[in-house]
């Protein structure tokens, strides 16, 4: 270890004594005295892949369950042949004033083909129902972080009953370890069923096969378990019955016929059987072993510790319901961010889809938004914290998707803008439909492929890794020659506009709103940095370079406001969720104190006149915008509405917490989990700005922590400290070389690193 620059080493025993830290793994654990009635009560299990909700009853579990290629629809191309053929006259509608007449003539001849895509699907559920005589007393019900487990404990008549639930992500199976503490007590029924109306269950001696086929579409799915037991076996009617055991395994696998976005010839009946077949003589220690193991080896590259003031003794739903008469308690907002990365790992991991706006998690035919991907926030919020809390693998199934949608979107871009390249809009499903949908006046958003595009950029930045950037690179360039064909000068300004558009999902189809152009800035800038660092396209480069100052910019309106749209028409009585043309503040870069401190005190403005309120994911968005005006405090204010109880009586404006610890939009919505997590760290640590800002937004409520493993652009990893408000030490494990400088309140050090090694700093930045 390199330490460098040590002025002064302060004694810690001095400066702990004010501060509780908790270091047991038990405080990573999500509690509760009673089994859940609700969904959103039941606790989540994940493997990226395989998912359920476990509500721990005693008579009666219930296990819901999910595989995430369960969708309606089929393979299918949404763009609208020959809506192209439109686009003029509907920009020369929105030039002229008729906003309604260019929406309408877009609902005819413009929309994805057809208008609506199609809904995320739940595959199916086992119960189990116990034959226990007596009440029980003792009742515990856990999500341990630390293990990715849930657990259920009880007593019956003097005989302890504990459940362990996982999905495994080494094994690709749901498993359901139920042990008695005396023999020949453990007795219970097993049956499976599902929602769908094409649905079939059979039994062997040793387990069951639920199929599926969804209502309107082409995919069909096999979920298979099989028991291990000391106890006998047998078939009842349509139920297994296990009776006189003391231990019992259920290993579920499911699958479907889906292979990729314009292929459903699987055979989801072998894959499931292959998966069960390779568990055959393995003891359920050794599964369950290479479970943690797997789990572990992300988990704990990172660990937050706010200190903790007695409360995370209780359960969990009691303290979300305490937080909202008293915001004190750091230890639930270091759990928030631990669980934010748990559902990460549990929905999207290598080679899976990303996660949608409920993750995995899903029961209902007809689920909110169709539990699809929107991308006008909600699938880019998703990942977030994703680089930062050090779980970058976690991050490829967005970098999948993005793959698919740079295919997909190629004929969009054709059809509908006559350009090369490939475009996005707000809404994509597992088709990958990237056409606009639902209507006319938000369904046309052009900024899809540019925002998506930008996590390719974040990914490059946090992991320095060149292979990656020059594998996606094409898909970048792609993204920049349609945005370069299709921006169009503004008859009116004579600047670069997009158009037609809108301001995600307010004020109806305009030409050129401001975060478009935002985005689309950030887009070329990526490329030009791409191109230098790659050593290619220097002739595009130019040509986007050129395009650059020719933009519509940031502009100041009457209200002292960051206009949201080219005219000067904001009304500072709107209180919308979506503030989008703040994009350039979080998570763009282009907006902030130091180059930009005018149109950075017009955002702030605009996010006052916008207000506190919002659904789950809104006030996530508004923690990061406060983190990045450097205001902690009114970050925390958002912060406590977030983790508040969704369902208090009285809550009008949206947003809060269900009782397992889900965001709620409302409804459940996962966004605000991953949003709101990436938002308590941006009050830590930023590094937007080619530098590492250290507390650079420490709200009140947080005066002591310890984070390790935290992940700064630059392929820096920190581990930091701070006391009394103050930071008391910063170590920082460079993993790729190259300049690092550190900034804490006006102070800064900057120096060379060298790959591997760490750097240590105490009272020189204090
Ligand atoms: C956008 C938002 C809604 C919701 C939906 C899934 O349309 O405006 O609030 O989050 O996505």
């Amino acid at each position: 270890m390199i330490v460098m620059n040590i002025k002064s080493i302060i004694a810690t025993s001095l400066l702990t004594l004010s501060f509780c830290i908790l270091v047991g793994q038990d405080a990573y654990k999500l509690t509760y005295d009673d089994p859940a009635e609700k969904w959103v009560e039941a606790l989540p299990v994940g493997n990226g892949r395989l998912g359920a909700m476990v509500f721990g009853g005693v008579l009666k579990e219930h296990l819901q369950f999910n595989e995430e290629t369960l969708w309606a629809g089929e393979p299918h191309n949404y763009a609208h042949e020959g809506a192209g053929e439109h686009l003029a006259e509907i920009r020369n509608l929105l030039t002229a004033g008729k906003q309604i007449e260019a929406q309408n003539l877009a609902t005819k001849e413009f929309m994805s083909v057809p208008v609506k895509q199609i809904p995320y699907q739940p595959f199916g559920d086992v119960h189990l129902a116990f034959n226990h005589l007596s009440d029980y007393t003792d009742y515990k019900r856990t999500l341990d972080l630390s293990k990715a487990m849930a657990q259920v404990s009880y007593q019956v008549d003097g005989v302890e009953f504990n459940r362990t639930v996982f999905s495994s992500f080494p094994d690709q199976v749901l498993v359901v370890h139920l042990t008695a503490s005396q023999a020949k007590t453990l007795s219970f029924k097993v049956s499976m069923d599902a929602l769908h109306e094409d649905r079939q269950v059979t039994a062997s001696k040793s387990g069951q096969t639920l199929q599926v086929k969804v209502k309107d579409g082409a995919l069909r799915g096999v979920a298979s378990y099989k028991i291990d037991t000391d106890g006998q076996l047998k078939i009842d009617g349509a139920e297994l019955a296990i009776t006189d055991a003391s231990w019992a395994t259920l290993y579920l696998s499911a699958a479907t016929n889906y292979k990729s976005y314009d292929d459903v010839t699987g055979d989801p009946a072998s894959i499931v059987q292959a998966r069960l077949s390779k568990l055959e003589g393995q003891p359920y220690d050794d599964l369950m072993r290479r479970h943690v193991n797997d789990y572990r080896s992300f988990y704990d590259r990172f660990s937050i510790n706010l200190g903790d003031n007695g409360r995370s003794q209780q359960p969990t739903d009691q303290r979300i319901n305490d937080f909202l008469a008293d915001p004190d308690d750091p230890q639930l907002v270091a759990l928030y961010v631990q669980y934010a990365r748990y559902l990460l790992l549990a929905s999207s991991r290598p080679g899976t889809k990303p996660a949608t706006l409920q993750g995995i998690w899903n029961h209902k035919i007809k689920p909110p938004w169709f539990s699809s991907y929107t991308t006008n926030i909600n699938l880019e919020m998703n990942y977030w914290p994703v680089e930062m809390t050090n779980l970058s693998e976690c991050h490829e199934p967005l970098f999948d998707f993005i793959e698919d949608i740079s295919e997909t979107g190629k004929s969009v871009a054709k059809e509908h803008y006559n350009a090369e390249g490939w475009i996005a809009h707000h809404n994509i499903d597992i088709w990958r439909g990237a056409a606009p949908v639902n209507a006319s006046h938000h369904g046309i958003w052009l900024g899809g492929g540019a925002w998506l595009s930008s996590h390719i950029w974040e990914h490059y930045l946090f992991t320095l890794d060149k292979d990656f950037l020059k594998a996606y690179f094409p898909i970048l360039q792609q993204s920049a020659r349609f945005y370069a064909q299709v921006l169009y000068k503004d008859p009116t300004t004579g600047y670069l506009i997009s158009s037609p558009s809108n301001s995600p999902e307010i004020g109806g189809l305009v030409a050129g709103p401001t975060m478009d152009h935002q985005l689309i800035r950030a887009l070329f800038r990526v490329v030009i940095a791409s191109a230098k660092i790659l050593e290619v396209e220097e002739a595009f480069a130019k040509e986007l370079a050129a395009l650059l100052p020719q933009i519509a910019p940031n502009q100041i309106g009457k209200h002292g406001q960051l206009q949201e749209w080219m005219t000067d028409k904001d009304d500072p009585d709107n209180h919308h969720r979506h503030v989008s043309h703040l994009w350039a503040v979080h998570p763009g870069n282009e907006i902030n104190w130091e180059q930009t401190p005018d149109l950075m005190k017009a955002a702030r403005q605009s996010l006052e006149y916008r207000g506190d309120n919002g659904t789950g994911w809104s006030l996530a968005w508004k923690i990061n915008f406060w983190a990045r005006f450097k205001d902690g405090n009114r970050s925390y204010k958002l912060l406590h509405r977030l983790l508040s109880p969704a369902e208090a009586p009285g809550r009008k404006t949206g947003g809060g917490s269900y009782p397992n610890l889900f965001d709620a939009h409302p409804p459940f919505q996962i966004d605000g989990n991953f949003g709101g997590a990436a938002g308590i760290l941006e009050m830590f640590v930023q590094s937007h700005l080619g530098k590492i800002d250290l507390l650079p937004a420490l709200p009140d409520a947080l005066p002591n922590g310890k984070i390790s493993g935290l992940v700064a652009r630059g392929a820096f990893e920190l581990s930091l400290e701070w006391k009394d408000a103050k930071l008391f030490s910063v170590e920082v494990l460079s993993k790729k070389g190259g300049n690092c400088k550190l900034t804490y309140q006006g102070k800064s050090v900057e120096f060379p690193t060298r790959e591997g090694s760490r750097y240590k700093f105490n009272g020189e930045l204090r």
